[in-house]
């Protein structure tokens, strides 16, 4: 049998995800699920068989772009569950109103966890974020829209600057933002009330994978007695970790860190460009979910309700 045929819209996705065009571990996931949409619309595929083949390859190739946001496989997981029917017709209507679904309960879910997280902020509070996330962008605009006065120190968030994308985003909502690179965190956070984070994973001990410098800004905050928030959707719990399995940590290309001439400046070292790291459950001191705000040790009680205990491979594998 020949290899399943892909769509031009799921390749450009797969590529949009890996180049970071498209970032985030909600916008990845928001992304791969339409992608699998746009493949059940465009199918040629003569029978369920063939469909089926061809979903599961589209999945497997938007799976295998970057490996540490756990919202990509549980979106995937989720849309693919979804798949049922005798006929191509039937598949392909199924998937796309799964699709659907996804979406609303993604941004259902962002919004009612951006309720949760506002109210652990009073009026007149200061924040610190790293990275950009629209999880816990969530929480401050609420907070606004309940009438409290926020203002940001925004961390600039290299190599890739994320933190301006946050800035912008605070400034449209008319907050106060103060930019500051990331080596002036700790200075700055004597000014702080909180740290308000986002999540890639969540592990089942409640350790939070996010974007590189979350662990170093947890531990500093924490000396400084500094509330680490971490707002992060359901769809961020890593359901293998249950199983003992262990989150991956992106290697990005050291081009991000150095431009060519740099390169060719600083001679013959290594580069290494870990994409995130792994902040120690003690360190954080709520996890807030649409599902309610956790204590980082409790976040297992929350994920063996939605996963249950066991994982029996996934649903993209390819099978005999
Ligand atoms: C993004 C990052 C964000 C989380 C949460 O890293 O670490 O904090 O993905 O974002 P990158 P959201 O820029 O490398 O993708 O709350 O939007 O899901």
């Amino acid at each position: 049998m020949n290899d399943p045929a892909i769509t031009p819209a799921v390749t450009a996705v797969a590529d949009d995800i890996a180049e970071m065009e498209i970032r985030g571990a909600a916008a990845i996931a928001d992304a791969a699920a339409a992608a699998i949409g746009e493949q059940a619309q465009a199918s040629e595929a003569d029978t369920p068989e063939e469909f089926r083949a061809e979903i599961r390859a589209a999945a497997r190739r938007l799976h295998e772009t970057r490996p540490t946001a756990v919202s990509l496989p549980n979106a995937l997981r989720y849309v693919l569950q979804g798949m049922e029917g005798n006929t191509v017709a039937e598949l392909r209507d199924s998937i796309v109103a799964t699709v659907v679904e996804f979406r609303r309960e993604l941004d259902q879910a962002q919004d009612n966890l951006g309720q949760i997280g506002a109210n652990r902020l009073r009026d007149g509070d200061t924040i610190m974020t790293h990275c950009h996330s629209t999880d816990a962008l969530s929480c401050v605009r609420h907070a606004l829209n309940d009438g409290k006065d926020i203002s940001a120190i925004v961390k600039e968030t290299r190599p890739r600057k994320q933190g301006h994308i946050t800035a912008r985003q605070l400034r449209d909502w008319d907050v106060p933002v103060t930019l500051i690179v990331d080596n002036a965190a700790r200075r700055y956070l004597n000014d702080a009330d909180h740290v308000l984070v986002g999540a890639d994973s969540i592990a089942a001990d409640g350790s939070v994978i996010n974007k590189i410098g979350t662990s170093g800004l947890a531990v500093n905050a924490r000396e400084r007695g500094v509330p680490i928030m971490v707002a992060a959707q359901t769809l961020k719990l890593h359901p293998g970790t249950m199983t003992g399995h262990t989150v991956e940590i992106e290697m990005r290309d050291e081009r991000e860190v150095l431009a060519d001439a740099e390169r060719e400046a600083v001679g013959d070292v290594r580069v290494e460009n870990p994409a995130f790291d792994v902040t120690p459950p003690r360190y954080v001191d709520a996890i807030v979910t649409e599902r309610g705000q956790f204590p980082p040790e409790s976040i297992v009680t929350l994920m063996r309700e939605l996963f249950g205990d066991q994982q029996n491979g996934e649903p993209w594998d390819e099978r005999s």
